[in-house]
């Protein structure tokens, strides 16, 4: 059978899908979705369904499905790096783009692709080398993303002035991978600026994403597959979470993928959203010291959390807008834990955690959600492997984040979605659709 190349494989599918979108709209524009109550507009929106995302989509109580896929079927169908137990993050976007499993050939393809588009510009060093050593790691992260909007290719034609609408998402794809291909250059340059104070290295253009992120991070096995898993877990959870959202809008007004990219990492760089992984190890540390046990029990671990509770705080980790059971993204860093470092202490108040926490959050009754989220596991695992500067964890989220979020782009330009332009309302008109008089 003939490999064809990921971007023949997505063009195809971009022509076989447009129908469908063309149809939607035509005959059934009227179709009504969902209800647009008082509590939704005032309540963040939550679980109005207003946004279409093929990419992936979030069930409640299953979780995340890639294309239809559940992580576990992900991690088992996609090929895998030579010696490794996790699949090349590589084939993942594939996946994700054309909602096909790439044979071995295709994801090969890929990592060569990327391969070739690892090199930073001077100039992105050179921003990144005047932030003062203080400066948040996501800060940087954004802002050397936002720099290299000049290298856009989708700008460059746009602006021409003969870019066919139809032909948008051309360019969007190759700004795409061009900036996915140097995040874990971009992440690790800061890393090593902020921590290591040393001579960054240059990637080994024989390793894939993975591989090359740990080499980049001067880390054995198995950090690379550590790497691998982070970067397929986090990469897309359907279209509403603030990092996805934003980076959707701020595309759909046609501005390029470095300027969508740097904006939705400002999103997920809050403390509601992706900086949680950062919060759950300092609130870990916090508890550790203030208990003054390196290995508390769950009792010291209940009253901890009663206590931050009380106090009016929230348990970073544990919750969620849209999922009502345990986070299958949590669940799978669990099971790894377990298999690769169940020895570890800090980890063991994790668990702890994870037997204790549900259970206050039940009692005290306000999260609708009383479970783990992705980040109440991810942060230990990297702390496990000597990643210790927790402010650099919402970094490991941001380059994952950001191959769903460019698989996405891509898809909006293709099926023409048009400006995101929502009507906000005054609080009058609410009171006057409320009836209060
Ligand atoms: N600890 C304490 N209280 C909580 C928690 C929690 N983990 N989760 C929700 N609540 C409270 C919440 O603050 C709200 O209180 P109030 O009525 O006083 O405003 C009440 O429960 C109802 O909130 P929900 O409707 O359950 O949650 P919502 O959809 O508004 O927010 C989160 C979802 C994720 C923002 C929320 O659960 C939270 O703050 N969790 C901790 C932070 C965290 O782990 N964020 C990461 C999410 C995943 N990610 O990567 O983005
Ligand atoms: C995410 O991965 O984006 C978070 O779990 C938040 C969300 O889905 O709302």
């Amino acid at each position: 059978m003939m490999n064809s190349t990921l971007k023949q494989t997505l063009a195809q599918e971009i022509e076989a899908w447009r129908p469908r979108t063309k149809k939607l709209v035509k005959e059934y524009g009227d179709v009504v979705v969902d209800e647009v109550t008082i509590s939704k507009v005032i309540g963040g929106m939550r679980g109005l369904k207003s946004l279409v995302s093929d990419i992936s989509n979030l069930d409640p109580n299953e979780g995340i499905r890639y294309r239809g896929y559940s992580l576990q079927e992900v991690v088992d169908g996609l090929p895998k790096a030579p010696n490794s137990t996790m699949p090349y993050v590589e084939g993942l976007f594939y996946l994700l783009l054309t909602g096909k499993f790439p044979t071995k050939a295709e994801v090969e393809n890929v990592v060569d692709e990327f391969a070739k588009r690892r090199v930073l510009p001077r100039y992105v060093c050179e921003i990144l080398d005047a932030f003062p050593d203080y400066t948040h790691p996501m800060v940087m992260f954004s802002s050397a993303i936002l720099s290299m909007s000049k290298e856009s290719e989708f700008n460059r034609k746009y602006f021409k002035g003969n870019l066919h609408k139809n032909d948008f998402w051309d360019p969007t794809y190759e700004d795409a991978l061009s900036l996915l291909a140097k995040l874990p250059n971009i992440a690790s340059y800061i890393y090593n600026k902020l921590y290591l104070k040393g001579k960054p290295r240059f990637s080994d253009p024989n390793l894939d994403m993975g591989g090359n992120f740990a080499f980049l991070m001067h880390k054995q096995k198995p950090y690379d597959d550590v790497a691998r898993m982070h970067f397929i877990v986090h990469s897309d959870h359907e279209s509403g979470n603030v990092s996805a959202h934003t980076g959707h809008l701020v595309a759909s007004s046609l501005s390029d993928v470095y300027m969508s990219t740097s904006a939705m990492l400002n999103g997920l760089a809050g403390p509601l959203h992706g900086l949680a992984s950062q919060e759950v190890m300092k609130w870990l540390l916090d508890g550790i010291d203030i208990i003054g046990n390196d290995e508390p029990s769950e009792d010291e671990w209940r009253k901890f959390v009663w206590d931050k509770l009380n106090t009016g705080q929230v348990i970073p980790g544990y919750g969620h807008a849209v999922l009502r059971k345990t986070d299958p993204r949590y669940t799978l860093q669990r099971n790894f834990s377990k298999e690769f470092m169940s020895d570890d202490s800090i980890w063991k108040s994790v668990d702890k955690l994870y037997r204790i926490v549900p259970e206050v959050l039940k009692e005290h009754g306000k999260a609708k959600n009383p479970w783990p989220n992705v980040d109440a596991q991810s942060g230990v695992i990297q702390w496990h492997y000597g990643v210790r500067e927790f402010e650099f964890y919402t970094v490991l989220f941001g380059i994952s984040r950001a191959i769903g979020i460019c698989a996405n782009i891509i898809w909006d330009r293709a099926l023409g979605y048009p400006l995101e332009r929502p009507k906000s309302v005054t609080t009058e008109m609410l009171e006057k659709i409320a009836g209060i008089k």
